[in-house]
Protein backbone atom coordinates (compact mmCIF):
# COMPACT_ATOMS: atom_id res chain seq x y z
CA UNK A 1 0.00 0.00 0.00
CA UNK A 2 1.10 3.41 -0.80
CA UNK A 3 2.18 5.65 1.99
CA UNK A 4 -0.34 8.39 1.34
CA UNK A 5 -4.18 6.70 2.21
CA UNK A 6 -6.90 7.91 0.56
CA UNK A 7 -10.05 6.62 2.64
CA UNK A 8 -13.62 6.78 1.58
CA UNK A 9 -16.49 5.58 4.05
CA UNK A 10 -19.39 4.97 2.37
CA UNK A 11 -22.45 5.35 4.96
CA UNK A 12 -20.57 7.86 7.34
CA UNK A 13 -23.38 9.25 8.95
CA UNK A 14 -24.47 5.97 10.38
CA UNK A 15 -24.22 4.09 14.15
CA UNK A 16 -20.74 3.21 13.28
CA UNK A 17 -20.16 5.34 10.21
CA UNK A 18 -19.82 8.72 11.99
CA UNK A 19 -17.16 7.25 15.01
CA UNK A 20 -15.59 5.81 12.39
CA UNK A 21 -15.00 9.15 10.16
CA UNK A 22 -14.00 10.98 13.37
CA UNK A 23 -11.28 8.44 14.51
CA UNK A 24 -9.73 7.66 11.02
CA UNK A 25 -9.53 11.56 10.01
CA UNK A 26 -7.72 11.84 13.42
CA UNK A 27 -5.34 9.13 12.67
CA UNK A 28 -4.71 9.75 8.57
CA UNK A 29 -5.86 13.49 8.52
CA UNK A 30 -9.21 15.03 7.73
CA UNK A 31 -8.23 15.73 4.11
CA UNK A 32 -7.82 12.14 3.40
CA UNK A 33 -10.90 10.65 4.77
CA UNK A 34 -13.27 11.23 2.45
CA UNK A 35 -17.12 10.74 4.26
CA UNK A 36 -19.82 9.41 2.07
CA UNK A 37 -23.84 9.04 2.32
CA UNK A 38 -26.92 9.74 1.00
CA UNK A 39 -27.92 12.57 2.58
CA UNK A 40 -26.16 15.69 3.26
CA UNK A 41 -24.63 15.67 6.83
CA UNK A 42 -25.95 18.66 9.27
CA UNK A 43 -22.00 19.85 9.67
CA UNK A 44 -19.57 18.12 7.11
CA UNK A 45 -16.08 18.57 9.24
CA UNK A 46 -14.06 17.55 5.95
CA UNK A 47 -14.41 16.06 2.34
CA UNK A 48 -18.02 14.80 1.96
CA UNK A 49 -19.56 13.61 -1.19
CA UNK A 50 -23.16 12.48 -1.49
CA UNK A 51 -22.87 8.61 -2.87
CA UNK A 52 -25.50 5.67 -3.41
CA UNK A 53 -23.99 2.35 -2.59
CA UNK A 54 -26.24 0.84 -5.48
CA UNK A 55 -24.22 3.77 -7.99
CA UNK A 56 -21.13 1.80 -9.23
CA UNK A 57 -20.47 5.28 -11.37
CA UNK A 58 -20.66 7.72 -9.05
CA UNK A 59 -18.39 5.50 -6.36
CA UNK A 60 -15.70 5.36 -9.60
CA UNK A 61 -15.97 8.98 -9.65
CA UNK A 62 -15.55 9.86 -6.28
CA UNK A 63 -12.65 7.54 -6.13
CA UNK A 64 -11.02 8.90 -9.35
CA UNK A 65 -11.61 12.62 -7.72
CA UNK A 66 -9.62 11.92 -4.65
CA UNK A 67 -7.15 8.88 -5.55
CA UNK A 68 -9.18 6.73 -2.73
CA UNK A 69 -6.79 3.98 -2.11
CA UNK A 70 -9.16 2.13 0.36
CA UNK A 71 -12.95 1.86 1.17
CA UNK A 72 -14.78 1.08 3.88
CA UNK A 73 -18.81 0.12 2.88
CA UNK A 74 -20.70 0.41 5.89
CA UNK A 75 -24.00 1.13 3.96
CA UNK A 76 -26.46 -1.69 4.91
CA UNK A 77 -29.95 -2.02 5.97
CA UNK A 78 -30.11 -3.79 9.80
CA UNK A 79 -31.53 -6.64 10.95
CA UNK A 80 -34.98 -5.52 11.96
CA UNK A 81 -35.77 -2.95 8.77
CA UNK A 82 -34.25 -5.82 6.83
CA UNK A 83 -37.31 -7.43 7.40
CA UNK A 84 -39.21 -5.18 6.47
CA UNK A 85 -38.32 -4.70 3.18
CA UNK A 86 -36.83 -7.65 2.36
CA UNK A 87 -36.26 -7.37 -1.03
CA UNK A 88 -34.82 -3.77 -0.99
CA UNK A 89 -32.81 -5.15 2.07
CA UNK A 90 -30.94 -8.33 -0.46
CA UNK A 91 -30.50 -5.71 -2.97
CA UNK A 92 -28.85 -2.66 -1.04
CA UNK A 93 -26.76 -5.50 1.13
CA UNK A 94 -25.57 -7.40 -1.90
CA UNK A 95 -25.81 -5.44 -4.97
CA UNK A 96 -23.73 -2.86 -2.21
CA UNK A 97 -20.91 -5.04 -1.72
CA UNK A 98 -20.75 -6.19 -5.05
CA UNK A 99 -19.73 -2.59 -6.28
CA UNK A 100 -17.07 -1.85 -4.07
CA UNK A 101 -15.31 -5.71 -4.80
CA UNK A 102 -15.70 -4.91 -8.19
CA UNK A 103 -14.08 -2.14 -8.20
CA UNK A 104 -11.18 -3.47 -5.78
CA UNK A 105 -11.03 -6.01 -8.41
CA UNK A 106 -10.35 -3.53 -11.78
CA UNK A 107 -7.59 -2.37 -9.13
CA UNK A 108 -9.52 0.92 -8.33
CA UNK A 109 -9.03 0.84 -4.27
CA UNK A 110 -6.20 -1.49 -2.92
CA UNK A 111 -8.51 -2.64 -0.05
CA UNK A 112 -11.91 -2.73 1.22
CA UNK A 113 -13.75 -3.26 4.83
CA UNK A 114 -17.03 -5.19 4.77
CA UNK A 115 -18.69 -5.53 7.96
CA UNK A 116 -20.59 -8.99 8.26
CA UNK A 117 -22.48 -9.75 12.01
CA UNK A 118 -23.30 -12.44 14.52
CA UNK A 119 -26.33 -12.70 12.29
CA UNK A 120 -24.67 -14.68 9.69
CA UNK A 121 -25.70 -17.67 12.60
CA UNK A 122 -28.73 -19.03 13.09
CA UNK A 123 -30.92 -21.03 15.23
CA UNK A 124 -28.87 -24.30 14.98
CA UNK A 125 -25.84 -23.04 15.55
CA UNK A 126 -24.23 -23.74 18.80
CA UNK A 127 -24.75 -20.39 21.22
CA UNK A 128 -22.14 -20.09 23.85
CA UNK A 129 -18.85 -19.35 22.58
CA UNK A 130 -19.77 -20.19 19.11
CA UNK A 131 -16.84 -20.93 17.04
CA UNK A 132 -15.19 -19.29 14.27
CA UNK A 133 -16.52 -22.00 11.96
CA UNK A 134 -19.44 -22.85 12.79
CA UNK A 135 -23.24 -23.82 11.64
CA UNK A 136 -24.12 -21.10 9.80
CA UNK A 137 -28.04 -20.94 8.97
CA UNK A 138 -29.45 -17.67 9.73
CA UNK A 139 -33.17 -17.34 9.00
CA UNK A 140 -33.39 -13.17 8.60
CA UNK A 141 -32.78 -11.51 5.49
CA UNK A 142 -29.66 -9.23 6.71
CA UNK A 143 -28.48 -12.58 8.35
CA UNK A 144 -28.64 -14.17 4.48
CA UNK A 145 -27.23 -11.38 3.33
CA UNK A 146 -24.20 -11.20 5.67
CA UNK A 147 -23.40 -14.73 5.10
CA UNK A 148 -23.50 -14.51 1.38
CA UNK A 149 -21.57 -11.58 1.37
CA UNK A 150 -18.75 -12.91 3.32
CA UNK A 151 -18.78 -16.03 1.23
CA UNK A 152 -18.36 -13.16 -1.86
CA UNK A 153 -15.54 -11.79 0.09
CA UNK A 154 -13.97 -14.92 0.66
CA UNK A 155 -13.88 -16.17 -3.01
CA UNK A 156 -12.51 -12.55 -4.94
CA UNK A 157 -9.80 -13.07 -2.49
CA UNK A 158 -9.08 -16.11 -3.53
CA UNK A 159 -9.98 -15.62 -7.45
CA UNK A 160 -8.66 -12.04 -7.81
CA UNK A 161 -7.02 -11.24 -5.11
CA UNK A 162 -8.75 -8.77 -3.62
CA UNK A 163 -7.89 -7.04 -0.19
CA UNK A 164 -10.90 -7.64 1.68
CA UNK A 165 -11.21 -7.60 5.52
CA UNK A 166 -14.39 -8.07 7.51
CA UNK A 167 -15.41 -9.09 11.21
CA UNK A 168 -18.66 -9.68 12.73
CA UNK A 169 -19.41 -7.49 14.33
CA UNK A 170 -21.49 -8.06 17.95
CA UNK A 171 -24.47 -5.49 18.66
CA UNK A 172 -22.61 -2.28 18.95
CA UNK A 173 -23.24 0.61 21.72
CA UNK A 174 -22.18 3.95 21.28
CA UNK A 175 -23.26 6.87 22.92
CA UNK A 176 -22.52 9.89 19.59
CA UNK A 177 -24.93 8.59 17.29
CA UNK A 178 -28.17 6.67 17.29
CA UNK A 179 -28.51 2.75 15.53
CA UNK A 180 -31.19 2.51 13.04
CA UNK A 181 -32.61 -0.62 13.07
CA UNK A 182 -31.35 -3.64 14.64
CA UNK A 183 -32.05 -6.30 16.86
CA UNK A 184 -29.90 -4.82 19.58
CA UNK A 185 -30.75 -1.20 19.24
CA UNK A 186 -32.59 -1.87 22.73
CA UNK A 187 -28.51 -1.68 24.64
CA UNK A 188 -28.54 1.79 23.33
CA UNK A 189 -32.19 3.45 23.88
CA UNK A 190 -32.08 2.06 27.21
CA UNK A 191 -29.29 4.63 28.42
CA UNK A 192 -31.66 7.20 26.61
CA UNK A 193 -35.04 6.23 28.95
CA UNK A 194 -32.92 6.25 31.76
CA UNK A 195 -31.42 9.02 32.06
CA UNK A 196 -34.66 10.80 30.94
CA UNK A 197 -37.63 8.77 32.50
CA UNK A 198 -36.26 6.54 34.52
CA UNK A 199 -37.82 3.63 33.21
CA UNK A 200 -37.51 1.06 29.93
CA UNK A 201 -39.64 -0.72 28.31
CA UNK A 202 -37.58 -4.10 26.71
CA UNK A 203 -38.52 -4.95 23.24
CA UNK A 204 -36.64 -8.13 24.12
CA UNK A 205 -37.02 -10.68 27.05
CA UNK A 206 -35.18 -10.10 30.42
CA UNK A 207 -32.93 -13.12 29.46
CA UNK A 208 -32.01 -12.49 25.88
CA UNK A 209 -28.31 -12.51 26.06
CA UNK A 210 -26.68 -11.58 23.33
CA UNK A 211 -22.62 -10.64 22.08
CA UNK A 212 -22.34 -6.91 22.69
CA UNK A 213 -19.72 -4.53 22.41
CA UNK A 214 -18.72 -1.02 23.40
CA UNK A 215 -18.24 1.00 19.97
CA UNK A 216 -14.38 2.12 20.74
CA UNK A 217 -13.32 -1.35 21.37
CA UNK A 218 -15.38 -1.89 17.72
CA UNK A 219 -13.52 1.32 15.90
CA UNK A 220 -10.40 -0.06 17.19
CA UNK A 221 -11.17 -3.28 15.82
CA UNK A 222 -12.28 -1.98 12.11
CA UNK A 223 -8.96 0.28 12.13
CA UNK A 224 -6.54 -2.18 13.90
CA UNK A 225 -7.33 -5.35 11.05
CA UNK A 226 -7.28 -2.45 7.92
CA UNK A 227 -3.84 -1.97 9.19
CA UNK A 228 -2.73 -5.61 9.71
CA UNK A 229 -0.12 -7.16 6.82
CA UNK A 230 -2.32 -8.44 4.13
CA UNK A 231 -0.34 -12.43 5.30
CA UNK A 232 -1.53 -12.28 9.41
CA UNK A 233 -5.63 -11.94 7.72
CA UNK A 234 -5.85 -15.41 7.70
CA UNK A 235 -9.94 -15.47 7.42
CA UNK A 236 -10.91 -13.88 4.15
CA UNK A 237 -14.40 -14.61 5.18
CA UNK A 238 -15.49 -12.10 8.41
CA UNK A 239 -13.54 -12.83 11.65
CA UNK A 240 -15.82 -13.37 14.91
CA UNK A 241 -14.72 -10.49 17.53
CA UNK A 242 -16.52 -10.73 21.46
CA UNK A 243 -16.62 -7.93 23.64
CA UNK A 244 -19.49 -8.44 26.46
CA UNK A 245 -22.06 -10.63 26.32
CA UNK A 246 -25.05 -9.50 28.75
CA UNK A 247 -29.19 -9.66 28.75
CA UNK A 248 -31.73 -6.60 29.32
CA UNK A 249 -31.49 -7.64 33.07
CA UNK A 250 -27.59 -7.65 33.45
CA UNK A 251 -27.37 -4.31 31.34
CA UNK A 252 -30.37 -3.09 33.28
CA UNK A 253 -29.12 -4.37 36.55
CA UNK A 254 -25.42 -1.86 35.55
CA UNK A 255 -27.48 1.27 35.28
CA UNK A 256 -29.17 0.63 38.56
CA UNK A 257 -26.10 0.71 40.27
CA UNK A 258 -26.00 4.59 38.84
CA UNK A 259 -29.25 5.21 39.22
CA UNK A 260 -31.42 3.79 41.61
CA UNK A 261 -34.38 5.03 41.16
CA UNK A 262 -34.42 3.06 37.20
CA UNK A 263 -36.93 0.26 36.45
CA UNK A 264 -36.92 -1.63 33.36
CA UNK A 265 -39.72 -3.71 32.01
CA UNK A 266 -40.17 -6.22 29.39
CA UNK A 267 -42.50 -6.22 25.95
CA UNK A 268 -40.86 -8.71 23.30
CA UNK A 269 -41.69 -8.10 19.53
CA UNK A 270 -40.86 -9.55 16.35
CA UNK A 271 -36.89 -8.81 17.43
CA UNK A 272 -37.29 -11.44 19.85
CA UNK A 273 -37.51 -14.11 17.23
CA UNK A 274 -34.13 -12.62 15.33
CA UNK A 275 -32.55 -12.53 19.14
CA UNK A 276 -33.43 -16.39 19.76
CA UNK A 277 -32.11 -17.26 16.84
CA UNK A 278 -28.38 -15.52 17.32
CA UNK A 279 -25.53 -17.03 19.73
CA UNK A 280 -25.08 -15.88 23.33
CA UNK A 281 -21.12 -15.15 23.67
CA UNK A 282 -18.95 -16.21 20.32
CA UNK A 283 -15.57 -17.16 20.47
CA UNK A 284 -12.52 -14.96 18.97
CA UNK A 285 -9.54 -16.94 19.37
CA UNK A 286 -8.82 -16.61 15.92
CA UNK A 287 -8.61 -13.05 15.66
CA UNK A 288 -7.07 -12.65 19.01
CA UNK A 289 -4.62 -14.91 17.22
CA UNK A 290 -4.24 -13.97 13.67
CA UNK A 291 -3.97 -10.03 14.27
CA UNK A 292 -3.92 -9.47 18.44
CA UNK A 293 -7.42 -8.28 18.59
CA UNK A 294 -8.84 -7.89 22.39
CA UNK A 295 -11.21 -5.81 23.65
CA UNK A 296 -10.77 -3.64 26.89
CA UNK A 297 -14.85 -2.44 27.78
CA UNK A 298 -16.52 -5.00 30.40
CA UNK A 299 -20.29 -4.11 30.66
CA UNK A 300 -19.59 -1.91 34.40
CA UNK A 301 -17.00 0.09 32.33
CA UNK A 302 -19.34 0.82 29.41
CA UNK A 303 -22.49 1.33 31.46
CA UNK A 304 -20.02 3.92 33.02
CA UNK A 305 -18.74 5.44 30.05
CA UNK A 306 -22.02 6.06 28.22
CA UNK A 307 -23.82 7.17 31.06
CA UNK A 308 -21.05 9.85 32.07
CA UNK A 309 -20.76 10.76 27.83
CA UNK A 310 -25.11 11.07 27.73
CA UNK A 311 -25.33 12.64 31.30
C1 LIG B 1 -28.48 -5.74 14.35
O1 LIG B 1 -29.01 -5.85 15.47
O2 LIG B 1 -29.06 -5.95 13.28
C2 LIG B 1 -27.02 -5.37 14.30
C3 LIG B 1 -26.14 -6.56 14.20
C4 LIG B 1 -26.00 -7.46 15.36
O3 LIG B 1 -25.54 -6.78 13.20
N1 LIG B 1 -26.68 -4.57 15.43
Amino acid sequence: MSDTRRILVIGCLGQVGSELTDALRENYGTENVIGSDVRQPENAEGPFEIIDVLDIDRIREVVDKYTVTEIYNLAALLSANAEKNIEFAWKLNMDGLFNTLNLAREGKIKRLFWPSSIAVFGPTTPKDNTPQDSIADPNTVYGISKLAGERWCEYYFNKFNVDVRSIRYPGLIGYKTLPGGGTTDYAVDIFHQALKQKKYTSFLGENSTLPMMYMPDAIRATIQIMNEPAENIKVRSSYNIAGISFSPSEIAGAIKKHIPEFEISYAPDFRQAIADSWPKKIDDSRARHDWNWSHEYDLEGMVKNMLENLG
